[in-house]
């Protein structure tokens, strides 16, 4: 790293109150300004915008194309209004606040990691069939593999005088918190926040980035223009979009979404006796695969049919197979894994696909009738669980479950005997 072409600017010379009066970016409080959106997309909820891509076209491609790719949002989508006067502030328990503008943090070394982002209610809809539970609704397809080009956020600290695979600063800190501009109604109005512990954002094998690049172009409105967080291998809810600012703190963020939200309870919780504080934020994603190649129930052609779909565990973890039946779980075959061939925009870098998906593929003969079932195996030698019910939790998150479509063949055609 050159430190001559390092520009961070103390926030005396700057001064707070300028920061406030002229961000250069800013929540609106309306939808009159949300930016356009693909037609293909299943819409979940209009206002805020959360959509998925239909499921055969999630996995015709290793690297989702941005506009196929989910939209999971709590607000009105950020406008920019002045990108020269848009800076990332970072403060806290750090000897000299400052901030970053655009042009300072392309000046940091750029690094592509290929990572899938999903949404921990990925699958809700399937859980919501055991029992009720509260959010939004999402199909099979809430996450989505893309190239992320940025700054890591090792390199980003390490401005203000944290070094390298620090886990305490020296004023305390152990934890990063990420602040946005958008306006979220279950923040009473105020900006979306988490946090990720200090060890993490300093190690630079974890990734984090600073990204304003997604699959090769300039980050979109939906994805948090101009510069977002991305967190491989955790929850989506850790990678705040819009960033504003950082702030070294000595507790995990106190906000919503890390505090009342995104944790998992047993079966056994329920609303009237959840206790929030008994548990952690999710943070890291458990393995998960899905069958894209046909929706819940659908009609097949007779002969042999391509079963596909997708498999990816969380913390780095690789996918070691994906096991797939096609009598309900009594017998399985190993699937073959296919991706990468004319990869876009791949990194440099042979390991960054720890944190990225793998497209599964397997050809099968199914009877008349049949459920077929997909199951993954992480690096860890981690399942999937065998049932929903076993998973069950009052806000539908991390539904992981054995993935079961019902298939039936279409008759044969005898009529022109
Ligand atoms: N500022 C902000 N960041 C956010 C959110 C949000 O609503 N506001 N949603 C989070 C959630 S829950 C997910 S799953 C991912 C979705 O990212 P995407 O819309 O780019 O797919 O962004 C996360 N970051
Ligand atoms: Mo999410």
């Amino acid at each position: 790293m050159r430190p001559e072409a390092l520009r961070f600017h103390p926030l005396e010379s700057i001064g707070r109150k300028e920061k406030r009066s002229m961000p250069g970016i800013n929540g609106p409080s309306d939808y009159s300004r949300e930016p356009p959106r693909h037609p293909c997309l299943r819409i979940n909820a209009k206002e805020p915008f959360n959509a998925e891509p239909p499921r055969n076209a999630l996995v015709s491609s290793y690297v989702t194309p941005t506009d196929l790719f989910y939209k999971r949002n709590h607000g009105p989508i950020p406008v920019v209004d002045d990108i020269k006067r848009y800076h990332v502030f970072i403060g806290g328990l750090i000897e000299k606040p400052g901030q970053l503008s655009m042009d300072d943090i392309r000046k940091l070394p750029k690094y592509n990691v290929t990572a899938t982002l999903q949404c921990a209610g990925n699958r809700r809809t399937a859980m919501s069939k055991t029992r009720t539970v509260r959010g939004v609704g999402w199909d099979i397809c809430a996450l989505g593999n893309a190239t992320w080009g940025g700054a890591k956020l090792s390199d980003v600290l390490e401005l203000v005088g944290i070094s390298k695979l620090t886990a305490v600063s020296s004023l305390g800190g152990k934890h990063v918190e990420f602040t946005s501009v958008d306006k979220c109604k279950e923040e009473k109005g105020g900006p979306y926040k988490a946090s990720i512990p200090l060890s993490q954002a300093t190690n630079p094998e974890a990734d984090v980035l600073l990204a304003y690049e997604m699959n090769g172009e300039i980050l979109n409105r939906d994805h948090g223009y101009p510069l977002r967080v991305v967190v491989p291998g955790v929850i989506g809810a850790r990678s705040v979009k819009w960033l504003d600012r950082i702030d070294i703190i000595d507790e995990e963020c106190q906000g919503f979404f890390m505090q009342k939200d995104y944790k998992m309870f047993p079966p056994s919780v329920n609303w009237d006796n959840i206790d929030w504080s008994t548990r952690k934020p999710q943070m890291d994603f458990p393995v998960q695969c899905a069958i894209c190649s046909f929706e819940d129930v659908d009609v097949v052609p007779p002969g042999k049919i391509t079963v596909s779909g997708y498999a990816v565990s969380g913390g780095g973890r690789g996918i070691e197979r994906v096991d797939i039946s096609v009598d309900g779980g009594k017998s399985w075959i190993e699937a073959n894994r296919y991706q990468k061939c004319g990869v876009p925009y791949a990194s440099d870098d042979i390991n960054s696909d720890k944190w990225a998906w793998v497209l599964f593929k397997a050809v099968v003969d199914v009877p008349e009738k049949a459920e077929i079932i997909a199951k993954a195996v992480d690096s860890a030698a981690n399942v999937q669980p065998e049932k929903v019910d076993d998973i069950w939790n009052l806000r539908g998150i991390l539904n992981t479950a054995w993935h079961r479509v019902q298939v039936q063949r279409t008759p044969v055609a005898n009529s022109n005997l």
